[in-house]
């Protein structure tokens, strides 16, 4: 059967990150084999390769219950364990989120569980997911199917509780009394979800190459946490949204579709697909072929039309049947279920558009150290030159001319101890500039709003409180930015000047320091924004106006927001450094050779050298610099590989097997 192409992409995928964390180990050994490294260099690309190890990539499911969700993860994901890993039954299955990821920190498998009583704590599920403590632990035996798909059913487990307990954990509201009838009192018990959410770490091969996948229960306005939708399901790389073929698109799925996806992804229209599921229910002996393709397409456009989208994006498959075929190696099945399709639409926009985000962020930054490292090799090689030229042109002359090649020197050096002064001094405002800008952007700052907005609600969970502690966090974040990007403007047209005044007056080659700018986050807030502006004029909120969803909502908020706040600082602070670096590295090195070139001179002029000899030392050192010139381009040619194609080992291997 035809190997998944999500497997094989992800698999490369996986492979590339493993190159891009050679070639940073690599650079690294050059750093330090070459007197370059410097703690903050090293602390970088420990950081860098620390992220790459932990990288994910997030896939959500998303669909009104019973759609077939669950379903479809297995089909994709688990089908190799030829049997329903995940419960997957007729009505409301999954009763919580259900992250499914492969933990490398604690290298295990296991199910955490967050009980649903942690509702009352005001603490967001993020900050929980650091609280082991707080979760209920299950170890998986990998070896055991039959323990892990009971150990798996516990995620799906209830309770029935007081009805009073319901509405504290915002799992229940009553409903106006004009509309209950009075004969029908509300029942006393009531059942909920045991677990509030749930993490799943196993060792699958794609979760094993930073596949995350994101299930969820069936989304209703009522007990869904606001973290859910303002935090994991923006945060997801693609989100998968399913419909069913047997009840075609109804109000409840287009409330899904406008409430929690339409409007979070619009911006990000490729991580986003809908899946047709249960097209099996169309299929009819009595019917040809031809027939029930045109039924299924007929759906297909009736779906995409509700929705707004592409038909294109619209696939239809059968989940159930897919996962029988691929347990029983049904190829003709496995066609007929079309989830090849969807597979191969996951693999292919998905995955290099993850990849896209790290090209754009480490390839563009450790390509800029290795660049800059290159440049300032390009440079030493160049004064080197001129140095044996002049000593060259002075060999079997008198001693007026080496004397003369000493003077020119030493006036480079004044020259340069100059700007020392000034590059030392310029360094001290500039770390007072930065700190100003750390401090701006600093957590205890973002908090310090925060608790000023909560302030503001605190008397009042309504959507009046809520209104008036939005305004307060939003303006307070918005003039925090605002003040950042002033101090990062000043910073960089200061380390602009330093540059300019060093390249002039010393000859050296021009570094190019990009800018700070805070426009990204700034972005990413107003978008929050305006979503909490929709969360607050939705019905939701406005109808019932419990305190319970207005505190949770705010959480999630205000977690999201600190977020990105923190992102902002990492990215400042970083920046910060990087810019330092390479100006640090090469005055240090532009000392050296003019150190160099003047004891070189003096030993002459004493008659300790011959310019022979020394001219033969220039050379060799010239050399060197030209091996490490083509070592740091072959680097940095591999840092900009494109994703490979499976190794011939690896393709011999599937030969092998299939
Ligand atoms: N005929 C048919 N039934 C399917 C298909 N996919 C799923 N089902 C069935 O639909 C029911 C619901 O599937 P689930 O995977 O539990 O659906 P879900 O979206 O995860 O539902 P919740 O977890 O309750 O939100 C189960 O009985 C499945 O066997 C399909 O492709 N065809
Ligand atoms: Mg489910």
């Amino acid at each position: 059967m035809e190997e998944d192409l999500f497997k094989q992409q992800m698999r490369a995928f996986d492979r590339w990150k493993a190159e891009l964390i050679q070639v940073i180990q690599d650079y690294h050994h050059w750093l330090e084999s070459h007197g370059k490294g410097t703690a903050e260099i090293n602390v970088r690309l420990f950081d860098v390769i620390e992220s790459l190890k932990s990288d994910h990539l997030t896939v959500a499911f998303v669909a009104e219950f019973s759609r077939g969700k669950t379903e479809l993860i297995n089909a994709i994901f688990f089908a190799d364990y030829k049997r329903r890993l995940l419960p997957s039954e007729a009505g409301r299955t999954t009763m919580c989120p259900t992250e499914l990821f492969y933990d490398h920190d604690s290298d295990q498998a296991y199910i955490r569980l967050l009980p649903i009583e942690t509702r009352l704590q005001e603490t967001s599920i993020s900050e929980l997911k650091k609280d082991v403590a707080q979760w209920k632990n299950i170890n998986l035996d990998v070896n055991s199917p039959d323990q892990m798909v009971n150990a798996l059913k516990e995620v799906v487990t209830t309770k029935i509780v007081p009805m009073q307990d319901a509405i504290d954990l915002g799992l229940y509201t009553e409903e106006p009394p004009r509309r209950r009838r009075t004969d029908n009192p509300p029942p006393e018990e009531i059942e909920i979800p045991q677990w509030r959410h749930a993490m799943i770490s196993f060792p699958h091969p794609l979760l094993q190459q930073g596949l995350a996948i994101l299930d969820t229960p069936g989304l209703n306005a009522l007990g869904t946490e606001p973290e859910l939708t303002y935090n994991m399901l923006p945060n997801a790389h693609a989100v998968v949204f399913i419909l069913a073929a047997d009840t075609g698109v109804t109000r409840s799925d287009l409330d899904v579709w406008e409430h929690y996806i339409k409007e979070y992804r619009s911006s990000d229209e490729k991580g986003l697909v809908a899946a047709l599921n249960k097209i099996d229910t169309l299929w009819d002996e009595m019917k040809s072929d031809d027939e029930v393709r045109k039924s299924i397409e007929v759906q297909r456009q009736e779906a995409a039309n509700s929705l707004g989208i592409d038909a294109s994006s619209v696939f239809p498959v059968s989940a159930q049947k897919a996962l029988l075929a691929k347990t029983k190696e049904d190829p003709e099945l496995l066609e007929n279920s079309r989830l090849m399709d969807l597979e191969r639409y996951l693999a292919n926009e998905i995955i290099p558009s993850k990849q896209g985000l790290i090209r754009d962020n480490v390839v563009s930054e450790i390509g800029n150290l290795i660049r800059n490292d290159r440049n300032s090799v390009t440079m030493q090689f160049k004064q080197l030159k001129s140095q044996l030229e002049d000593l060259k042109s002075a060999s079997g002359k008198n001693t007026t001319l080496i004397q003369h090649l000493m003077r020119k020197a030493r006036e480079k050096q004044a020259a340069y101890n100059d700007n020392m002064e000034y590059f030392q001094s310029s360094r001290r405002t500039l770390n007072q500039h930065a700190k100003l800008l750390l401090n701006e952007l600093s957590l205890k700052k973002f908090d310090a709003v925060a608790s000023a907005a909560r302030k503001k609600m605190t008397d009042s969970w309504t959507t009046g409180g809520l209104k008036s502690g939005m305004m307060t966090l939003f303006n307070g974040i918005r003039e925090t930015m605002q003040v950042s990007t002033r101090h990062a403007d000043e910073t960089h047209q200061q380390i602009v000047n330093i540059y300019q005044k060093f390249e002039k007056e010393n000859e050296l080659q021009a570094l190019d320091p990009k800018p700070f700018s805070t426009e990204k986050y700034d972005k990413e807030m107003q978008k929050l924004y305006e979503q909490a502006e929709d969360f607050r004029n939705s019905p939701v909120t406005t109808m019932t106006e419990q305190g319970f969803v207005v505190k949770k909502f705010f959480i999630s908020l205000v977690s999201h927001a600190r977020d990105i706040f923190f992102q902002a600082n990492q990215e400042a602070e970083t920046w910060f450094k990087d810019i330092m670096i390479p100006l640090a590295k090469h005055v240090t090195e532009h000392k050296q050779l003019l150190e160099q070139h003047m004891e070189t001179l003096y030993k002459i002029n004493e008659s300790k050298d011959s310019i022979a000899t020394k001219s033969a030392e220039l050379e060799a050192k010239c050399r060197k610099l030209a091996e490490q010139h083509v070592t740091l381009d072959s680097m940095y040619e591999k840092l900009q590989n494109p994703i490979g194609s499976p190794t011939d080992e690896e393709e011999s291997k599937q030969a092998a097997s299939g």
